[in-house]
């Protein structure tokens, strides 16, 4: 019978004779919460004041070993004992202390096994350093004994990457000592008594000095001055890696006071946030319960986005029916197919293998017909409401009982859509973002009868395909490109008032953005937005003030983007230079409305930019479109390249307060009040103190 005595609710101590093993059991993922840290700590101090155990294992149950700090303390007052000092009493423990690492040893858990004096990966294990993407750097010795065992430029790589390391990698770095196959407990037995037979060596990491590489921290923080000038940690990092030189008390002290730095950074609030929206935004009762079967895919059109929601499907392993109305474009959608899936696999993202065996499910056709048997199809074709109806009253008769029909519109009322068939349960939105096989996010669009388990299908299809499921409803764009086509006329609106759009896009890529507002539509093709545009010229409010002119005559001269060369830029070998015939177009508007140029800061852009995002984020929410603050969010950190850095539009909005956002929207509303709203939600809020965070609760 195991002598098993429990330290606390998470930590329990087993003998077997010489031997000690600690287990830690704190599902999901074994974080080291207080409990834990006090437990690990407790532990340790009752083996050494009993001296019986000749050697100590420590070992994690369930799924993975310590996947890193409790995320969920940060920003709340810190409880002791900290990480750095529980791991320095591991490390200076004469008894002979080891980790065995299984699942995913991250952050703070693989700081655990640095701390031990040897390291045993099991099989199929990852390590990793991923502070950086919540904003932080490693805490927990993580900066001074990778350098140690596996030098400077492995430290850098992991920590300013976060990126999951191999077990195999990791061994041949000397990261880990042994890599084995087995369950953990039985591997800690077999561990600790080769350690008793002098077969595993152990160390103290910390007895071991850096091997001194200057050049590569050099160039690393010159790289960051100018690739990640606008973040915190990336070069608190290095300055913590380069102290792995000094002895472990004074190295550790600078690692410190670089992570509590990065703890008061903003950034680090706004990538925390996106962790755990990433996971809350479909964690929603809408997501759960009966589904229906997603197995065969039926994908209409072979264009960008139906090549590329068929990319995704296949890569997920589901098998895809792709259809298009002549052969030429079947074969060009089947071209992109392979080429997106080949990409894939030159990233690194899938194996040949794979990428065979996705394309062995892949069966393209021109008729329609052949959907009878496919359990959900996605509709991916120009978007005009005619040819959508059309194909859904097809489709009412073709699919079998049951089979899901959604449309990936990106604006069109999905409700219209599914009155064309006489089963609307079964019809819903699945809005994909292009790239579709490389966006994350997918709006999925509740239509007035869509079925609940259809919703609940459109969930789990998201999280098949390694997305993330948004939940919206019906209205013009949505969520995101709701909130776009506001935001973006504010962008047209510099323009004609005096800024460049080279001005705005660099203003908005120094905020964050990957690329401003400009460049996006060269990327995306200007005559989409032009279509749109014409689209709803007719039903345009004549109170509103039109933006378009500068983009309709640059469109009027065939100039798109970058797929005619030219539009706001000129595309060329280089990098994209601003059009000049641009500004003349520019001068040209501003001459037929009167306008007088105005000077504008790079602060102003900003701030007018972000602020007319946040106030139709407002109203997506208030209105119900969007279920929380945080959905929102979600839709432009995974949709819409808004910085994950700063959380989302409404997480920054919380930064700035709802009383300033409405003081500067009245002040901007003297110049036009029709575009410039204070939303009542906003006013409310401001009124009484409360935060966009307090809606996501
Ligand atoms: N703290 C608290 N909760 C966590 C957590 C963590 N570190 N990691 C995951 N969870 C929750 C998550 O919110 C979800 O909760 C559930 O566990 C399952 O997670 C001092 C300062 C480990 C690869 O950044 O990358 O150590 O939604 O859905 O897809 O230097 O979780 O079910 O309520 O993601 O199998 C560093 C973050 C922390 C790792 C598993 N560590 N986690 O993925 O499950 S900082 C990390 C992950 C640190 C030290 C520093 C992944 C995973 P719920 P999941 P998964």
């Amino acid at each position: 019978m195991a002598d098993v005595t429990k330290v606390n609710d998470l930590i329990s101590i087993e003998r077997s004779g010489d031997i000690a093993l600690i287990c830690i059991d704190n599902p999901p993922v074994n974080a080291t919460g207080q409990v834990v840290r006090q437990g690990l700590l407790d532990a340790v101090e009752q083996l050494k004041a009993d001296d019986t155990a000749k050697v100590i294992a420590i070992y994690a149950a369930g799924r993975t070993f310590v996947a890193g700090a409790d995320i969920r303390e940060f920003g709340k007052p810190s409880q002791p004992p900290s990480l750095p000092d529980v791991y320095n009493i591991i490390e200076d423990c004469q008894t002979p202390i080891i980790a065995i690492m299984h699942g995913t040893a991250l952050g703070g858990g693989l700081e655990l096994g640095l701390a031990t004096h040897a390291r045993i990966g099991i099989e199929g294990l990852r390590v990793g350093l991923p502070e950086v993407n919540l904003g932080l750097l490693p805490g927990a010795g993580g900066t001074q004994r990778v350098p140690r065992l596996a030098g400077i430029p492995m430290a850098l790589d992991m920590s300013l990457s976060g990126r999951m390391v191999s077990a195999k990698e990791a061994l041949d770095k000397g990261l880990l000592d042994r890599l084995v196959a087995g369950e953990p407990r039985d591997v800690a037995l077999v561990a600790a008594q080769d350690v008793l037979d002098g077969k595993l060596t152990t160390r103290h990491t910390c007895d071991l000095d850096t091997p001194r590489d200057d050049k590569a921290l050099d160039d690393t923080a010159a790289m960051l001055k100018v690739k990640q000038a606008h973040l915190f940690a990336p070069h608190k990092i290095v300055e913590a890696v380069r102290a792995s030189y000094l002895p472990r008390t004074e190295g550790l002290k600078i690692e410190r006071q670089g992570f509590l730095d990065c703890m008061q950074t903003p950034q680090r609030s706004g990538l925390i946030h996106a962790f755990f929206g990433e996971r809350a935004v479909s964690n929603i009762p809408e997501a759960k319960g009966d589904t229906r079967p997603l197995a065969k895919i039926g994908v209409i059109g072979g264009g960008t986005m139906g090549s590329g929601i068929a990319t995704s499907c296949l890569m997920a392993g589901l098998s895809v029916r792709l259809i298009e109305v002549a052969q030429d474009g079947l074969d060009r959608g089947v071209a992109t197919i392979t080429k997106n899936l080949e990409g894939a696999v030159s990233r690194g993202k899938m194996s040949a293998a794979k990428k065979d065996a996705a394309l062995a499910n892949l069966s393209p056709s021109l008729g329609l017909d052949d959907l009878a048997d496919v359990d959900l199809v996605i509709e991916a074709v120009f978007e005009n409401m005619d040819v959508k109806k059309d194909i859904f009253g097809k489709l009412n008769t073709i699919c079998k009982p049951g089979a899901i029909l959604a449309s990936n519109t990106s604006y069109l009322d999905v409700n219209e859509i599914a009155a064309c068939t006489d089963r609307p349960q079964d019809v819903l939105g699945l809005h994909f973002f292009s790239p579709a096989h490389v966006m994350r996010l997918l709006e999925i669009v509740q239509g007035a009868k869509t079925a609940p388990d259809v919703l609940a299908t459109g969930f789990a299809l998201a999280k098949t395909l390694k997305k993330v499921g948004v939940l919206a409803q019906v209205c013009d764009g949505f969520i995101g490109n709701r909130i776009l086509s506001h935001y973006a006329k504010t962008a047209a609106y510099l323009v004609l008032d005096g800024a460049s759009p080279q001005h705005v896009d660099n203003a908005l890529e120094g905020f964050g953005f990957a690329m401003g507002p400009h460049k996006v539509s060269d990327l995306a093709g200007m005559d989409i937005g032009w279509a749109n545009r014409k689209r709803l010229a007719a039903t345009r409010d004549p109170a509103e003030r039109y933006g378009g002119d500068v983009a309709d005559r640059i469109c009027e001269q065939g100039w798109y983007g970058r797929k005619t060369g030219q539009g706001y830029y000129i595309y060329g070998q280089g990098a994209p230079v601003p059009n000049p015939e641009v500004a003349t177009i520019i001068d040209g508007v501003r001459a037929d409305k009167g306008i007088t140029p105005q000077d504008f800061t790079d602060q102003d852009i900003v701030d007018r930019y972000m602020t007319a995002m946040i106030a139709e984020a407002t109203r997506v929410v208030e209105d119900g479109t969007a279920k929380r603050p945080l959905d929102v969010d979600m839709v432009f950190v995974f949709g819409y390249g808004f910085p994950r850095h700063r959380g989302g539009p409404l997480h920054y909005a919380d930064t700035i307060g709802a009383a300033e956002l409405v003081r500067r929207i009245k002040e901007y509303a003297k110049e036009d009040a029709h575009y410039w709203q204070v939303p009542a939600l906003l006013e409310k809020m401001a009124a009484e103190g409360t935060k966009f965070a307090d809606l996501n609760k």
